[in-house]
């Protein structure tokens, strides 16, 4: 077992949290490239590109519709109530990126939040700039369609080959930014360190001084970049770490 002595939180730390899939496995969320991972039943090019989307938007719709039907029944588990609390104990020296879609951070109490990826419960017109809205419902057999201009709606989703929100990247290079002349400690939780550019920021936060830790169930792509790697369940792990 790693060692989980708790991370100093003393002297004016800051803390940038990266979080990905394995973070609300526990929470009974598939994750995507473990054994029995969404993508063993989908090729990623299928259900989430824009390509996909134009190729058989039903496929797309079906595919989001049944994670939004499975999260939406699911809640937070102890890992997302450590960084719940984490955050209100330290306020504005933390910050949560996650490439989680689930809402399960702001579930758990998280506002100093970026979903890097996009939200489930979030719908947008493929056509026209009406802004994002909070949708629960489910696509099955229709294509949603816009009310304002008939495009097609489609999840609010960064799929691969699209560009993060500027103004997501922006939030969190601030943050870093804002951390020099601070202690600063990068943790990423639950994520195999494969899609970028969320993979990239231990690098980022490395080259700013940070002390970059890694919680995960077993090495991910990126391990070597770690400081100090703490292998186990985000559940069991992160409760301790903030101790
Ligand atoms: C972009 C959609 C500009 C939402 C997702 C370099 C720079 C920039 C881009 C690229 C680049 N190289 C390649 C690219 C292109 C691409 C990319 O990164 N491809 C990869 C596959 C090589 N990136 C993009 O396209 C991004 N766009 O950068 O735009 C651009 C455009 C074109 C060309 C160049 C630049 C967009 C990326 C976003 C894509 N959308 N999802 C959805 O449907 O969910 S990514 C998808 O993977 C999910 O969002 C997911 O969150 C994310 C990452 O996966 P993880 O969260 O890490 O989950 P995974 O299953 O992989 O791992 C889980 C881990 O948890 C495992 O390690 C497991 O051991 C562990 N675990 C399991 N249980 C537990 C646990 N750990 C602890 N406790 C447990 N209980
Ligand atoms: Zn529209």
């Amino acid at each position: 077992m790693s060692d989980l002595s708790p991370l100093r939180l003393d002297d004016g730390v800051r803390v940038l949290a990266l979080t990905g899939a394995g973070v609300s496995a526990e929470s009974g969320i598939p994750t995507f490239r473990d054994g029995n991972g969404l993508w063993e039943s989908h090729r990623v090019e299928d259900v989430a590109s824009p390509e996909g989307f134009a190729r058989d938007p039903s496929l797309v719709w079906r595919f989001y519709s049944l994670r939004r039907e499975a999260a939406a029944s699911c809640a937070p588990n102890p890992g997302h109530r450590a960084l719940a609390e984490l955050e209100a104990r330290l306020g504005e020296r933390f910050l949560l990126a996650t490439q989680n879609v689930d809402g399960l951070h702001r579930a758990a109490g998280n506002e100093r939040l970026v979903e890097m990826h996009g939200n489930l419960f979030t719908t947008r017109c493929s056509g026209c700039d009406r802004p994002p809205f909070r949708d629960e419902s489910l696509h099955f057999d229709a294509i949603p369609r816009c009310e304002r201009c008939g495009a097609m709606l489609r999840p609010h989703i960064v799929w691969f080959g699209e560009t993060l929100d500027p103004a997501d990247l922006a939030r969190i290079e601030d943050f870093i930014h804002e951390s020099r002349g601070h202690r600063l400690v990068f943790l990423a939780a639950g994520t195999s360190g494969v899609v970028y550019p969320a993979a990239g920021l231990v690098e980022v936060c490395k080259r700013a001084g940070a002390e970059t830790v890694l919680v995960n169930l077993e090495a991910p792509a990126n391990v070597r970049a770690f400081d100090r790697v703490i292998e186990g369940r985000s559940g069991a792990v992160l409760p301790a770490l903030f101790g």
